[in-house]
């Protein structure tokens, strides 16, 4: 079905916006410029920043206490890609999707490959779900990755981790992505139920064949989480383990930074600097969180740790963003799906515009000098700039939406997908 969201309608949306817009460029522009900072530098930057949008949150979440799901959802991975185009086309920096197997597992790779490609998207990582039984991947009940997957104790369920996982990527060779992304959920609930050491060992060297099996231009991620759904511990625990792991199998290994898979309290830049520093940071997977991993929207709970993340990103790039994977890892169970991720992108770009309009030469001479109030004032300084209208300008210079949830609105899209999708189309996802 055709989007009522074309590149003409947001054009037509644009152009009324356009005199607040110019009026509030021009300002923006001068409020950089005397920060010590190019904003034409931002704006380029801006431009060619991208997140790749998930394949399984384009559908309500839930938790097991239930899920309203408001209708209109896609129904097979090609919906899903129309959902992801019309995101892109608002705030053109959603050039990707990523795939969650086998919630979407393509039976015709190929011609979906040629589907996202006429839609003008790619694919970023490919992600393996062994964490739920499910009867492609567990041989019909033959096996359970119950007590774990990769760490098992039982050789056929491992095997089968490792064959799912290998299928991944065979099918992500198609679609023409280049990393795969392993999430385990293995771990324990009661001390004692298992040992630490062996289920590490049994990880490792599950981890190690498939390694050895990635095509040469590949990658693996490691994406590490403290709890849920394993309470007592995880095998994949925390960023020291996430290392371990991705140095025990090689060079093209690296770890995933999830922004909610962190005790409470943890400085979460200071890990992205630590995982930078040795080159093994292969990208992130954004969301806040208040509590614990409740995949909320990007920057609505701690924006300032956000700018802090992308300023710590932009002094291992020497001012330009590192090219690793940037991906958002949401579930959300109140808003419409898509709205939740049109505000994780444009909560992200504002986030990134924020650390680009940091005076970086001020701050290090700062702490040359170890004047904390005045390094800690620069970072205010950026972390205050008003770049919504820098933000904005990058979208339209793109192609995209000067304020892209008002065009989704106006634009009526969910009410045209309820009415061609249905009331009660439900998306695969969590
Ligand atoms: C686990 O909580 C996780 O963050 C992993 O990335 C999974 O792939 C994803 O969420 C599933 O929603
Ligand atoms: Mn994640």
């Amino acid at each position: 079905m055709a989007s009522p969201i074309t590149t003409e309608r947001i054009g037509q949306d644009d152009v009324r916006r356009l005199p607040d817009h110019d009026r509030d460029l021009d300002h923006a522009r001068e409020v950089v410029l005397r920060q010590g900072v190019d904003p034409e530098a931002v704006l380029v930057a801006l431009g060619r920043f991208s997140l790749a949008a998930p394949s399984w949150a384009l559908g309500t979440g839930g938790t097991r206490f239930g899920r309203f799901a408001g209708g209109g959802e896609p129904r097979c991975i090609e919906e899903k890609v129309d959902d992801v185009a019309t995101l892109n086309a608002l705030t053109g920096a959603n050039r990707t999707i990523s795939l969650h197997v086998p919630w979407d597992d393509p039976d015709d790779p190929a011609a979906l490959r040629a589907y996202v490609t006429g839609c003008g998207l790619g694919f970023d990582c490919m992600n393996s779900n062994t964490f739920q039984d499910n009867p492609s991947t567990t041989r019909e009940g033959e096996i359970s990755y119950k007590f774990g997957s990769l760490c098992h104790t039982d050789p056929a369920v491992r095997r089968a981790a490792i064959e799912h996982n290998r299928h991944v990527v065979e099918v992500g060779e198609k679609l023409g992505s280049k990393a795969l992304l392993v999430w385990l959920a293995d771990g324990t609930n009661h001390p004692g139920q298992a040992s630490f050491r062996r289920q590490f060992e049994r990880t490792l060297e599950s981890l190690r064949e498939i390694y050895a099996a990635l095509p040469e231009d590949w990658r693996i991620f490691t994406e590490h989480k403290p709890y849920e759904p394993a309470f007592y511990s995880t095998v994949n625990a925390d960023w020291g383990t996430s290392l371990l792991l991705a140095l025990g199998m090689g060079e093209r290994a690296a770890c995933i930074v999830d922004l909610g898979h962190h005790l409470p309290n943890t400085n979460i830049e200071q890990v992205v600097s630590r995982l930078a520093a040795v080159k093994r940071l292969g990208g992130f997977h954004f969301n806040d969180a208040k509590y614990g991993d409740d995949d909320l929207t990007v920057g609505s709970i701690h924006p300032y740790q956000l700018f802090l993340v992308f300023s710590t990103l932009l002094e291992h790039g020497d001012g330009s963003l590192p090219q690793i994977a940037y991906m958002i890892d949401q579930s959300n169970n109140c808003k419409d799906p898509l709205e939740d991720l049109i505000q994780a992108t444009t909560n992200a770009q504002v986030a990134l515009a924020q650390a680009l309009c940091l005076n970086r030469p001020a701050l290090e001479e700062a702490q040359s000098r170890n004047d904390a109030a005045l390094a800690e004032e620069l970072l205010h300084q950026a972390f205050r700039t008003d770049v919504r209208p820098l933000t904005a300008e990058a979208r339209r210079r793109n192609g995209a939406a000067l304020d892209p949830l008002a065009m989704f609105r106006a634009a009526g899209y969910r009410r045209a997908m309820i009415k061609a999708r249905g009331e009660s189309s439900t998306a695969t996802g969590l």
